[in-house]
């Protein structure tokens, strides 16, 4: 038998939470974003995304989500987050592989196994009326997840651009079902206030000054940006910055965050975001000097294989002469891509010369 109208909400919360999402929020899906749109616009055309090129595109569809461009008489959208760290007493060895990825991609990449439980969520959706349609995205479709996670209520956007869920923090992922189904107003989340006060840790704590003002980055000059989404090589002014802890990701403006050293629920133990013991088992050394086949096989299933073969050799790189790693370096300057043989040389030339006076 099908739920009641007002039962519908709390049996997909149910639902979600056994699919193991730790906080769930609904809102309404057919009225567009009007101010998180517009700051999404002034983002785009003051060129803070740099060579991300897709989130340039489909501007329109990024304001609506009952458009043909998401799903055509979407009326719900069911936001969902999913804790990844925090509150777990080992934390890895400082200096390791492991302690220069960001804890979001330690384990197994979030776009597989979080896809399956949204899918299977959209799925038992389905099944709450007849011709109901359900979709299931993470970083799948053009879609300000932040802004309508915020819109239901799920917790509010800090000055890091983070969504923080009060009590959970926000070491979280998020990711959407929109549906044709209606859930009952009472349901809905209402938005919360900014929590942040006088507080601006996040701000001070990044080490590219990256924030052009508290909630409005200027990814180009993000380390996470400069680790996993740029296609050419990290630039030299950040190289200092990216140091001997940013292999892939950064971190630094959420440790800082008092919402994420407050007391939180341990992490189930058989946490698909479990720390991968396959990066305490590789090198810096391992990383530059992977052929193909090898970066394939390390990489397997893991977010570390975003940036390519190239790219996280580079950042091993980096990584590798902030840390006085010399069998690094001399991997890179020995490796057959001559691209990669040229940057540590570069690498090298300037720990040598740091104010490159011998230029
Ligand atoms: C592109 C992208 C990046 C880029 C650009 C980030 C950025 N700030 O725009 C780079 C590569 C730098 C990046 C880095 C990271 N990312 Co990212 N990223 C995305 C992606 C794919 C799109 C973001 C986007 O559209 N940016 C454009 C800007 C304009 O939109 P926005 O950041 O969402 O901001 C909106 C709201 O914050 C709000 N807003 C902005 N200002 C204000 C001010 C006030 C007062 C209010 C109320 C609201 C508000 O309006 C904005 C426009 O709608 C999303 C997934 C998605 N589809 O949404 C993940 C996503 C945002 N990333 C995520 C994560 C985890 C990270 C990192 C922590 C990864 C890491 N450890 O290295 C860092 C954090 C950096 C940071 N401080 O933001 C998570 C965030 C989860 C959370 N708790 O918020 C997301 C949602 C992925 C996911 N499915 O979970 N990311
Ligand atoms: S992720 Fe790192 S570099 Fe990017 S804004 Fe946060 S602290 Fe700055
Ligand atoms: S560090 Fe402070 S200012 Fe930054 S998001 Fe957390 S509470 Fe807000």
């Amino acid at each position: 038998m099908l739920p009641a109208d007002g039962d519908r909400a709390a049996a997909i919360e149910a639902r979600a939470r056994a699919l193991g999402f730790d906080a769930v929020g609904f809102a309404r899906a057919d009225v567009p974003l009007e101010d998180d749109h517009a700051r999404y616009e002034a983002f785009i055309e003051a060129g803070y995304h740099g060579e991300m090129g897709y989130l340039a595109d489909n501007r329109e569809v990024r304001r609506q989500l009952d458009g043909a461009g998401i799903l055509s008489g979407a009326k719900t959208v069911i936001c969902l987050a999913r804790r990844y760290a925090g509150a777990e007493p080992d934390e890895p060895a400082p200096g390791s592989t492991t302690a220069a990825i960001a804890r979001y991609a330690r384990g197994r990449d979030y776009h597989n196994h979080l896809r399956k439980r949204l899918q299977k969520l959209a799925a038992f959706v389905r099944t709450l009326g007849p011709d109901v349609e359900a979709r299931a995205m993470i970083d799948t479709a053009p879609v300000l997840e932040r802004a309508w996670a915020a819109r239901s209520g799920l917790g509010f956007i800090g000055k890091n651009g983070l969504l923080i869920v009060p009590g959970q923090g926000s070491f979280l992922l998020l990711g959407e079902v929109v549906t044709t189904l209606t859930i009952p107003e009472a349901a809905l989340g209402v938005p919360m206030a900014e929590r942040c006060g006088r507080c601006r840790a996040c701000l001070d704590a990044c080490p590219t000054d990256a924030f052009v003002r508290p909630f409005v980055l200027d990814a180009r000059r993000c380390l996470s940006y400069a680790t996993i989404e740029r296609r050419s090589p990290p630039p030299e002014d950040q190289w200092d910055a990216l140091g001997a802890e940013h292999l892939f990701g950064c971190d630094d403006c959420q440790t800082c965050c008092p919402y994420n050293h407050a007391p939180r629920p341990p992490l189930p133990d058989d946490a698909p975001f479990r720390p991968h013991p396959r990066w305490d088992e590789t090198s810096l050394a391992d990383l530059v000097a992977a052929d193909e086949p090898t970066f394939a096989r390390l990489t397997e299933g893991s977010p570390l294989r975003r940036p390519g073969r190239q790219g996280l050799a580079r950042n091993a790189l980096v990584v590798a002469a902030a840390r006085g790693d010399e069998a690094a370096v001399r991997a890179g300057r020995r490796h057959a891509d001559p691209e990669l043989a040229a940057f540590a040389e570069r690498l090298e030339r300037r720990q040598q010369d740091p104010r490159g006076e011998e230029a």
